[in-house]
């Protein structure tokens, strides 16, 4: 499903500060990105009516360039918006009744931090385990320790077809070990908010992948 090398972009209001989150995400829809997730989090997060209508418009924009639009933890916005793929933490709700409410259509994304976790999340029917923090991140107030690769060696050694993505501190300088334990994609935050040129950001990003099978 995931084509290598997937670069996944996510955001909240809460990450574009005195910015325009729908210029930031147009910008990374423009220079490449592969897919797209919603992450309301913190005090000032919209919630309800707000959410929605903020949600709408992302959703609009990835459609307008053919991007996946996926929604963290809040399954009731992403069954009524009809997004595309939903994901979730080990502290949400399970995967498996997950699964259950948006039935086979929908990607599902898990977070899983070990071996257990992964085989529970494809057990549970994950079409993605998200694995991080690999490096140390700042977007994530409750982050585990960092972990490098390691994790995502030892699931891709256990589940050689498992689509892992992962995910925390990486930017275009670092993401090469990302790619070489057998990532199928990256997920993003700050090196594309952060970024002076994002278009180039996400060249970059893409050829951190190159000469990696
Ligand atoms: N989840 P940045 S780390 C949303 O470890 C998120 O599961 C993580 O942002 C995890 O690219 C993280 O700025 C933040 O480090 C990623």
């Amino acid at each position: 499903m995931y084509s290598k090398p997937s670069i996944y972009f996510i955001l909240g209001t809460q990450n574009a500060v005195n910015r325009d989150p729908l210029k930031l995400l147009e910008e990374a829809l423009k220079g490449g990105i592969n897919y797209f997730q919603l992450r309301e989090k913190g005090s000032n997060a919209l919630v309800g009516r707000e959410l929605k209508e903020f949600a709408l418009k992302c959703q609009s924009l990835c459609r307008l360039h053919n991007v996946p639009f996926i929604v963290n933890d809040d399954v009731d916005l992403a069954h009524d918006i009809q997004a595309d793929g939903i994901h979730v933490g080990q502290e949400d709700l399970s995967a498996a009744s997950v699964r259950a409410y948006i039935g086979k259509g929908m990607t599902l994304g898990v977070s899983v931090h070990s071996v257990e976790e992964a085989k529970r999340a494809l057990e549970d029917g994950a079409d993605y385990l998200g694995m991080g923090p690999v490096y140390g991140t700042n977007s994530k107030s409750d982050a585990k320790k960092p972990s490098g690769v390691t994790k995502i060696e030892e699931v891709k050694k256990r589940f050689p077809v498992a689509q892992v993505i992962g995910i925390g501190g990486i930017t275009s300088y670092n993401a090469g070990p990302v790619w070489e334990a057998g990532a199928a994609g990256i997920a993003v935050i700050s090196a594309i908010v952060d970024a002076e040129n994002i278009a180039e950001e996400i060249r970059r990003l893409k050829i951190s992948c190159t000469g990696v099978e």
